[in-house]
């Protein structure tokens, strides 16, 4: 049983462990592969089929799935290493020591984004991306928007989402007006500034490669979402009578049919049930 820390109690040696060996998964092409699968299953509602990842119930299983995989893959490399979490409410600046120089780095530079410091920069030698989608070669970040400045998330909005009783709703999608995980995703309808909450706004907050479906080449992708995995759990805690929803395979009138996945009906590519993924107890623990 491995443990998920808060990155912002990591010794200066759990941070160089994870940083040194998700360096040596991107030497080895299979981190390019995760960001690969991550694009593959970056659908919107507009899409036709299943969506399995994105605007949809199975958002929080499918992420959960997906982090266990990144880190198992990991600990082939160093059995010792863990995903950490981001609490984007508590360490909510560019100041904070996630974005130091012996971390993830800070942010990008005015002139083109290009992040400079720290591991994953470009010219640090280890760490250019190469996907087909953006030519840039290099991690860019935009920390705040400053084009259209926008802040983290606060408290208060994550717990607009947190105190939210009922797990998801129909039409299952970014626009299922109540429901735990659309408030948490984040799609709102609204102006430019409100639209983006909770999760999304992190990727909004971060901007570069985290703004779209290569978000996993920036590493910090997955702080984000280990917080957003143990934020489920919270919410679970906090309403106990709460399950997954739907919990049976949508109608055949159901215009979502085919497109959102429910309880026991299986997540591509590896066949696993949201109702594997529940809970996270047998496999990992967090630190709070
Ligand atoms: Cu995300």
């Amino acid at each position: 049983m491995h443990i998920r820390k808060n990155q912002r109690n990591l010794t200066s040696a759990e941070k160089k462990r994870f940083v040194t060996t998700v360096l040596e998964l991107k030497r080895q092409g299979r981190y390019d592969e995760f960001v690969r699968q991550h694009v593959q299953y970056y659908r919107t509602d507009g899409d036709a089929g299943l969506r399995a990842a994105h605007m949809a119930p199975s958002f929080l299983p499918w992420h959960r799935k997906y982090l266990l995989e990144f880190e198992r893959a990991l600990q082939r490399i160093d059995p010792k290493v863990t995903v950490p979490y981001w609490d984007w409410t508590t360490d909510n600046t560019p100041a904070a020591s996630l974005w130091s120089e012996d971390f993830l780095g800070g942010d990008g530079r005015s002139s083109d984004g290009q992040v400079t410091t720290g591991a994953f920069a470009y010219g640090a030698g280890n760490w250019t991306i190469n996907d087909g989608v953006l030519e840039r070669k290099f991690l860019v970040r935009a920390f705040g928007r400053p084009t259209s400045p926008i802040a983290l998330p606060t408290k208060d909005e994550l717990a607009w989402a947190m105190d939210e009783s009922v797990y998801d709703a129909a039409p299952w999608d970014s626009t299922a007006p109540r429901g735990f995980r659309n408030r948490l995703e984040g799609w709102t309808a609204g102006s430019d500034r409100t639209r983006w909450r909770n999760h999304n706004r992190v990727h909004r907050w971060v901007g570069g490669q985290m703004l779209g479906a290569t978000a996993p080449h920036d590493p910090v992708f997955w702080l984000h979402h280990a917080f957003v995995d143990l934020l489920w759990d919270r919410w679970q805690k906090k309403h106990p009578k709460a399950t997954y929803l739907p919990q049976r395979r949508l109608g055949g009138d159901d215009p979502q049919r085919g497109q959102a996945i429910s309880v026991d009906e299986p997540m591509p590519p590896w066949r696993t049930k949201p109702s594997e993924m529940l809970s996270h107890r047998s496999l990992y623990r967090y630190d709070a």
